[in-house]
């Protein structure tokens, strides 16, 4: 054999052990790259006001600052009912949540939770099921009333249903003494407008997400999620992510799901298209339906006489420039990354293993759809994946392969702006965590070792990670 021939002969042999090796090499790959305070990449703005979240990305073109723009006033937009004045923004319900993509993801910023059962839902909504799941894998809806509970609709509708939300508390110690009290959400359906909702009906309530940067979000090839899943925790650290798959109506394929709570939608188009539907009533190109179900008559009936003529209610123009305007939403600078305090922060951070599942770094494909997105290396700190919360945190209500104890990890860029944005510091899916600490003391199940390492710290140690974590 010869010198090049005997070398190819062990590359081939290598090969398979490369490969093999390539999933934790992706992982101890991102993990060392360094967080700069351009969460964003290129699309970066150095913002930190109440608006911070509404920029268009730096990098870009002056054709898509244009597009942007136009796509802002569909965001904005209070669509009323067909006829209902301005012909723009027609086509609300029969049945909706709110008649604007603003008024829940207000400031594009992340929805509050009720503060007792008096208040209705403004800016969160309950998703609904029964056991078993649909032709698709998806949650099966529940007869009569689908997936979601809608509750308002147009004149001489009723709505499905008032959810009502009210809170229990506990109380907790941190290992230095300090006390902690917690609130957890009980969700009552009250005055079913279409007859009683069967008993075994499966709740979630979430409140609705900030929508920066989903732009980048949306170009991290699938490749990249399914080398971070370790579903069967084969490295041995405790933590088995996995990705959800999930029916893309866009492709008309399952896919990894990244979008929602629990990961439950692939596309930033289709999550697009489902909100408006959904949330709104309003049809799309993508989804060019009412969501009356079959003996919802009254729903039915307003529908039939509201039908556009033609296509769709957003129009395809509006639809891409809204889907242009979600996926060049700029994601704020860092702020006070020469801080001490902050850099000790981000080493907690690591330590404690919250970058396990809360990815600092991700990189898009060099084909992603827009030329602002292709190749940028991004700090959102999530792997976009399910991981088993416990009990604490479970909704009980399977969505495709997420199970009831099952979240996506949340993105964690901006959170140190809620307060201004959003003006308030509700977080987790359905907002009971009052502030950052809560929500780390709510984290069980795969997180549970890391949330007792926040937990039994010493208070200097706690400052330091939330001045990180306030800092991005
Ligand atoms: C009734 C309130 C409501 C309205 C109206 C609404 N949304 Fe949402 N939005 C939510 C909630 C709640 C979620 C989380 C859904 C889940 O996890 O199941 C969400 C999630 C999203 C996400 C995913 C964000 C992420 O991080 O994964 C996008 C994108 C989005 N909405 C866009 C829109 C657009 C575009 C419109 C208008 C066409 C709109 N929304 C209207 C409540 C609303
Ligand atoms: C096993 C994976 C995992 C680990 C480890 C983990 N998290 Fe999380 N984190 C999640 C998931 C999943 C959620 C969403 C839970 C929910 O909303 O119910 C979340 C939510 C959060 C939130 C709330 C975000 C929001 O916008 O609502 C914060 C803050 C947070 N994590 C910080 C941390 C910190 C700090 C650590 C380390 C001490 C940590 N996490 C460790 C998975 C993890
Ligand atoms: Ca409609
Ligand atoms: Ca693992
Ligand atoms: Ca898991």
């Amino acid at each position: 054999m010869n010198t090049a021939f005997k070398l190819i002969a062990l590359m081939t042999a290598l090969i398979p052990i490369l490969a093999l090796g390539q999933d934790s090499d992706l992982r101890a790959q991102l993990l060392a790259m360094p967080v700069t305070p351009d969460l964003g990449g290129l699309t970066t703005r150095p913002v930190a006001t109440m608006d911070a979240f509404t920029f268009v990305a730096a990098n870009a073109t002056p054709e898509h600052r244009k597009a942007f723009s136009r796509g802002n006033a569909v965001f904005i937009a209070l669509w009323m009912p067909t006829p209902g004045g301005n012909p723009a923004f027609e086509g609300l319900g029969p049945l909706f949540n709110r008649n604007s993509c603003f008024d829940c993801h207000l400031q594009n910023g992340r929805g509050k939770a009720p503060d007792g059962p008096k208040q209705t839902l403004d800016s969160s909504l309950v998703r609904v099921s029964v056991p078993g799941f649909d032709p698709n894998g998806g949650p099966n809806p529940v007869p009569v009333y689908g997936d979601q509970i809608r509750n308002r609709a147009i004149e001489g509708v009723p709505p499905e249903a008032q959810p009502t939300i009210s809170w229990t508390e506990t109380k907790g110690k941190y290992a230095d003494g300090t006390k902690f009290t917690l609130r957890a959400p009980t969700i009552k359906i009250t005055n079913p407008g279409y007859g009683p909702y069967p008993r075994d009906v499966m709740t979630s309530f979430r409140v609705s997400n900030p929508v920066i940067g989903l732009g980048l979000i949306d170009s991290v090839p699938e490749s990249t999620l399914e080398a971070l899943a370790d579903p069967d925790d084969k490295d041995g650290d405790g933590i088995s992510g996995q990705a959800n798959r999930v029916f893309d109506m866009t492709t008309k394929t399952k896919r990894i799901g990244r979008f929602g709570w629990k990961s439950n939608i692939a596309s930033l188009r289709h999550q697009n298209a489902n909100a408006a539907l959904t949330d709104m009533g309003v049809s799309t190109p993508t989804l060019p339906m009412d969501l009356c179900r079959p003996t919802q008559d009254a729903c039915a009936a307003a529908a039939r006489k509201a039908k556009p003529t033609t296509g769709s209610e957003i129009t395809p123009e509006q639809f891409e420039d809204v889907t242009l305007y979600m996926q060049l939403l700029a994601v704020p600078r860092q702020r006070g990354s020469e801080l001490p305090d902050v850099q000790r922060g981000e080493r907690v951070f690591r330590d404690m293993g919250c970058a396990a599942c809360h990815m600092p770094t991700l990189m898009t494909s060099p084909d992603a759809a827009l030329p602002e997105l292709r190749d940028q290396t991004f700090h959102p700190f999530t792997d976009l994946l399910l991981h088993d919360m416990g009990e604490g945190l479970a909704d009980h209500r399977p969505d495709w392969l997420a199970s009831g104890s099952e979240w996506r990890t949340t993105p964690l860029w901006g959170i140190g702006l809620t307060a201004k944005v959003s003006g308030h510091t509700y977080m987790l899916h359905d907002g009971r965590a009052r502030g950052i600490a809560e929500a780390i003391l709510w984290h069980g199940g795969e997180a549970e070792a890391a949330k007792e390492k926040f937990r039994t710290a010493p208070k200097a140690t706690r400052e330091d990670l939330l001045a990180f974590l306030n800092s991005i």
